[in-house]
């Protein structure tokens, strides 16, 4: 074998071992932790404080066709808490938020492809190792379908009550405050058709009110951040309440 072919060879050997390393993932951004394999393909996921200590940092994920929860409280990969007591139904989507105000991340919103939401609250029971849903919440009709549900505190009021949905056609974002089914407020076009929602504290300023999406033919995700002053639901000088249904 010549010099040549064996550069060649070392060539390739180079380019296979890039290729696979982009393939494997590892070139698509550090992690700071990785739990798992947990779940199932298919499996809608979210995450919330549905033990109520204080962290956001329990993953649970819906599974349709059972239509069952499976939780795992401290998102180490094992499943602590199931129940088939809960929501969601196949092309529900759910968003986590505080909607009784209680200071907990344990309230979830569906939002039904018929643009209805209704909510509840799943309550983790550490003596039995048991979760409870319960809804006590009246439903709303608030949104189109195709349109994907974020949660947050949009008004930055202090509570994660606050409904958004961002609408692809025609890439505008409607907030409910206080999810009684009117908007409130009515942003910019931002993003693209394609990309998919998430809310947080993207700015660090303590109020849970930014909004960001990831768009999955790039792999980019963007981020914009809240400037709301708060101001009473209904009082923003925004769209009609009720515009986002008509
Ligand atoms: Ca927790
Ligand atoms: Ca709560
Ligand atoms: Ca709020
Ligand atoms: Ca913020």
């Amino acid at each position: 074998m010549s010099r040549n072919m064996i550069f060649r060879r070392d060539i390739w050997t180079e380019l296979i071992f890039a290729a696979i390393l982009i393939s494997s993932g590892l070139a698509h951004g550090q992690s700071d932790r990785s739990e798992g394999p947990w779940g199932e393909r298919g499996d809608v996921p979210i995450a919330g404080d549905f033990d109520r200590d204080g962290f956001d940092d329990d993953l649970a994920v819906f599974r349709p066709g059972p239509n069952s929860w499976s939780f795992d409280l401290d998102s180490d990969g094992d499943t602590d808490a199931s129940t088939r007591m809960g929501p969601g139904d196949e092309g529900d989507q759910f968003v986590v938020g505080d909607f009784d105000g209680d200071g907990y991340v344990n309230d979830v919103g569906i939002f039904m492809a018929s643009g209805r939401w209704y909510f509840g609250t799943f309550s983790y029971n550490p003596e039995t190792g048991s979760i409870a849903w319960s809804a006590p919440f009246s439903g709303i009709t608030w949104g189109l379908r195709g349109d994907l549900p974020v949660a947050g505190d949009f008004d930055g009021d202090g509570y994660r009550d606050d409904l958004g949905v961002f609408r692809p056609s025609n890439r505008l974002w409607y907030l409910d405050y206080n999810f009684d089914g009117s908007t409130d407020r009515r942003l910019s076009p931002w993003a693209l058709s394609g990309d998919l929602p998430i809310s947080g504290d993207f700015d660090r300023d303590g109020l849970s009110d930014d909004i960001g999406v990831f768009r999955p033919s790039t792999r980019i995700w963007y981020f914009r951040y809240s400037d709301v002053s708060w101001s009473p639901p209904g009082m923003t000088g925004g769209p009609t309440p009720g515009y986002v249904n008509a």
